[in-house]
């Protein structure tokens, strides 16, 4: 790595007596000074979301991680705090490092890449976990099996989150259900209809668990179920499903974004297995930077 950094520093000298060379003080970049390198001009800082999401959590032991961010900070605000400055950033073509997950619309509204972590510090790929109160398959067995049946694809998932966008989330599940009856008929199949029995859903403000709570609760109803939905914190969420407050939670991203919640409640909760693969956490920076790395940043001296 330190050959590396040499020969980064070699290349950023000869860019510069070339331009000096060139000597009409154009500069390369559009938005960063030439002489300042990525990790000076996004200021050590990596744009976080809320305080108590996993991805948080999961890139504080990032950063601790890689000797070579010493010096840095991750700033958290909200997700649309950071996807605001995701698209100010963007339009003026500045650099700017994130936390970001997919699935997520912010992919196809703009040109990101995911930084490798070659210490795999971020996880690789996540499963979206159903998870759900001890009894629960006692109490309600026919939700139990609605609920362990559940299992969609990325492309469904990203489907009602992109709809969502010009309408709502229960506007867009309702038409991803009218459109794929057959599938949630598979969810539904060997289960009996009940008289409104209430199941309530534990679920997180993020597009992905709205867009999985919002089908699911769709399902349960078409059975006679009558579904509530809460989003709630992260800690909160395992939490309530533990002491029992909620039946169940189609949100737990395991084995990393989520995973110290998960150990710590573990023997108070029944995992259901995933109802989804090829979820991911990463940094995530847009297209034109140059770089790809998490290792190909610079420690703040
Ligand atoms: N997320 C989306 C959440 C879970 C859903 C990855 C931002 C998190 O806890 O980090």
């Amino acid at each position: 790595m330190k050959n590396n950094k040499k020969l980064g520093a070699t290349l950023g000298l000869s860019a510069i007596l070339l331009l000096a060379a060139c000597g009409n003080g154009e500069q390369i970049g559009n938005s960063t000074n030439d002489t300042q390198t990525i990790s000076e001009a996004v200021d050590y800082t990596i744009v976080g979301i809320e305080p108590g999401a996993g991805i948080t959590q999961a890139t504080d032991n990032m950063l601790k991680t890689y000797e070579n961010l010493a010096g840095w900070e991750q700033e958290t605000s909200s997700t649309a705090g950071m996807l605001t400055q995701l698209d100010q950033a963007i339009r003026n073509e500045k650099p700017i490092l994130i936390t970001g997950w997919s699935p997520h619309y912010k992919f196809t509204q703009h040109d990101l890449k995911y930084l490798e972590d070659p210490e795999g510090a971020m996880g690789g790929e996540e499963s979206l976990h159903t998870i759900a109160r001890k009894g629960f398959k006692e109490e309600m067995p026919n939700a139990y099996q609605i609920l362990d049946n559940f299992y969609w694809e990325v492309e469904d998932m990203e489907t009602v989150m992109y709809e969502a966008l010009d309408s709502s989330i229960e506007e867009a599940a309702t038409n991803w259900v009218e459109n794929n009856q057959e599938t949630v008929d598979g969810w539904l199949e060997g289960t009996e209809k009940v008289d409104g029995e209430q199941i309530e859903i534990v679920s997180l403000p993020w597009d992905t668990e709205r867009a999985s709570s919002a089908v699911a609760s769709i399902a349960l109803e078409q059975q006679g179920y009558e579904v509530s939905i809460t989003d709630v914190d992260v800690a909160v969420m395992f939490e309530a499903i533990a002491n029992g407050e909620g039946d169940v939670s189609l949100g737990a991203w395991l084995p990393v974004t989520h995973g110290s919640f998960f150990e710590n409640n573990e023997e108070d909760i029944e995992d259901l297995g995933p109802n989804l693969d090829g979820a991911r956490l990463g940094i995530v920076v847009p297209e034109y930077m140059d770089i790809d790395s998490i290792e190909d940043l610079e420690p703040k001296e």
